[in-house]
């Protein structure tokens, strides 16, 4: 008897972690974020005018904005990625002070799973 209830004590935890653990999961997928460097359209950590030149390439659709990085990096004003984001970046560089917090990291939430709750 005791025997049979340390084992139903071991089944139960054990389904307890196993619950712990798909909440856990499933609040990490809901939780998924990117960061990007504001202006950073080609994303490798800095903003210069090759920047400049990946957005121009991409709106004269010399070049593909697979995945909608440069859209999220560059659309400065939320409106469409469009020449004025071009502008204001250069405008950036060349020290005129901007509005758009342009070289600051910032978070993107891409999607957002329903919360799933744990029966
Ligand atoms: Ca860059
Ligand atoms: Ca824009």
């Amino acid at each position: 008897m005791i025997k049979r209830m340390r084992r139903m004590r071991m089944i139960v935890s054990l389904a307890a972690a196993a619950a712990m653990a798909f909440s856990v999961a499933a609040m990490s997928v809901s939780a998924a974020t990117e960061n990007y460097i504001r202006g950073d359209a080609n994303g490798d950590g800095t903003v210069n005018i090759n920047d400049v030149t990946v957005i121009q390439r991409v709106l004269a659709d010399l070049e593909k904005d697979t995945g909608g990085a440069v859209k999220r990096s560059c659309d400065l004003d939320g409106k469409g990625l469009d020449i004025a984001d071009a502008t204001n970046i250069q405008c950036y560089l060349a020290e005129f002070v901007s509005s758009y917090q342009i070289g600051k990291t910032f978070s993107f939430d891409e999607y957002e799973l329903p919360f799933i709750p744990v029966t």
